[in-house]
């Protein structure tokens, strides 16, 4: 075997946006990937567990997510949602009838005692997942935005007011009593590690939740391995979602400037997109620019490809003891 056939990769990532490059990531390296998946935005919803961006992350890796949204199964009905509204019932969080089966069964697996990991693993087992795809940590972390409105619980914040009240923090209830499980931990101390690639995902609503964990950060740092992040600002903009509304709010310059500061002793490169390329000299890490616009399966194996490359040309450039902090 190659030593790049041997190469392992750690992929941290929330939902739509991250889900996209881990696809890319996922399409080159197959079962040498392990996604760290944010569940900050789990909650329980009509007595069921529900884990969105693991299923997001399961179902982009599937191939059976719905193409339109980025989230939920493709061919989905909605018998269930329709029979919901005539009884009256809470419609604001769509829950398709295939969808349903995932968190009817999840629900049925942590009720009989199963862990999250397990319960992942289980699903994406009989998805056909070949990545290995981890919930961040099994105890219960939840994300929670301070608004101008009051405090909403993450998904209240995010669908049922589409992210409309002014924010004014964001905490993560439960964190400092969570921790990585054995697995992420494993995945992170592998020997043949390469790289940990942090996705376009929003920083401060996806990848802060996975970084608040006590230990989460020092275990990537100790890794020893060159961490890159995928900017998820093009042009000043988000593709979509809330992040740049949510940089202004919290008084944030909105720019890849402010993502890489953001990341300040987390990351040692940082992916921005062409159109910013004249951003490069105001950035005080090595940059990769290339295109980041992820619409094709093409567009996020390229960019997958990018990140490899990039994590093999900061590695070649400091011996890894160096990189441990
Ligand atoms: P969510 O949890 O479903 O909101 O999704 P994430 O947090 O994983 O991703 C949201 C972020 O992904 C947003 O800030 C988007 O700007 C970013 N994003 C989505 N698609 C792309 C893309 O194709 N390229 C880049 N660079 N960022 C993207
Ligand atoms: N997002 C929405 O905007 N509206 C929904 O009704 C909705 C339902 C839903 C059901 C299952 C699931 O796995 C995800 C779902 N999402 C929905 C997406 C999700 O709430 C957010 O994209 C993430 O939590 C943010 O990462």
């Amino acid at each position: 075997m190659t030593r790049a056939a041997s190469q392992t990769f750690v992929a941290l990532t929330g939902g739509v946006g991250g889900a996209k490059l881990a696809l890319g990531l996922a399409n080159l390296l197959g079962e040498r990937l392990t996604v760290v998946v944010n569940t900050g935005d789990d909650f329980e919803h009509l007595g069921l567990y529900i884990s969105p961006d693991v299923d997001t992350a399961l179902y982009t890796l599937a191939g059976v997510v719905n193409p339109l949204t980025g989230w939920g199964r493709r061919d989905e009905t909605w018998t269930f949602m329709q029979a919901l509204q005539e009884l009256g019932g809470p419609t604001w969080f769509k829950l398709g009838d295939s969808d349903l089966a995932t968190h009817v069964d999840r629900t049925r697996r942590l009720r009989s005692g199963a862990t999250p990991t397990s319960t992942c693993t289980h699903l994406a087992a009989r998805l056909g997942v070949a990545a290995r795809v981890l919930p961040m940590s099994d105890r219960p972390v939840r994300t929670v935005v301070d608004t101008e409105e009051g405090t909403l619980a993450f998904q209240k914040y995010f669908v049922r007011e589409q992210c409309r009240p002014v924010a004014k923090a964001i905490r993560f209830d439960g964190a400092s009593a969570a921790k990585p499980t054995p697995q992420v931990i494993e995945a992170l101390s592998a020997p043949g590690l390469a790289g940990v690639i942090v996705c376009p995902s929003n920083p401060w609503l996806s990848i802060d939740p996975i970084l608040a964990i006590p230990g989460m950060r020092e275990a990537v740092r100790a890794s020893g391995v060159p961490v890159v992040a995928v900017s998820p600002i093009i042009a000043g903009k988000a593709v979509k979602g809330p992040t740049v509304k949510i940089m202004r709010e919290l008084g944030l310059t909105t720019d890849n400037r402010a993502i890489a500061d953001h990341y300040a002793g987390l990351i040692d490169g940082i992916v921005i997109d062409g159109s910013d390329a004249d951003a490069v000299g105001g950035l005080p890490l090595p940059v990769t620019v290339t295109n980041t616009l992820m619409r094709t399966l093409d567009d996020k194996i390229a960019l997958a490809r990018d990140c490899l490359a990039f994590c093999s040309r900061l590695s070649a450039r400091t011996p890894a003891p160096e990189r441990r902090r």
